[in-house]
């Protein structure tokens, strides 16, 4: 992985500071936000991302959903290594 952070698919930005996955609005069963996250920091933080600086290293941050980040994404299967190209994604929901 060559960026510095990615989106992971969690977002609190229906309930301020309960956050859930993507898609299904499940609660993580696992947090793993660095110290002092999730922040919201001026009151606009909705979106965790991987942080490779963050914490222990690739630990949580909660950072403004419309920042560009590459995503992180579940699969089932492996189709090989390849690169989403830079700011594909960003987690705003529509
Ligand atoms: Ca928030
Ligand atoms: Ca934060």
């Amino acid at each position: 992985m060559k960026a510095p952070k990615w989106w992971i698919g969690l977002a609190d930005d229906d309930v301020e500071g309960t956050y859930v996955w993507y898609g299904t609005n499940d609660k993580p069963t696992f947090t793993d936000w660095s110290p002092g996250n999730p922040s919201d920091s001026g009151s606009n933080e909705d979106c965790g991302e991987f942080d490779k600086n963050g914490g222990n290293g690739l630990q949580w941050n909660d950072v403004n959903c419309h920042a560009l980040r590459p995503v992180i994404c579940e699969s089932v299967q492996m189709f090989g290594d390849f690169d989403l190209p830079e700011n594909f994604c960003h987690c705003q929901k529509s």
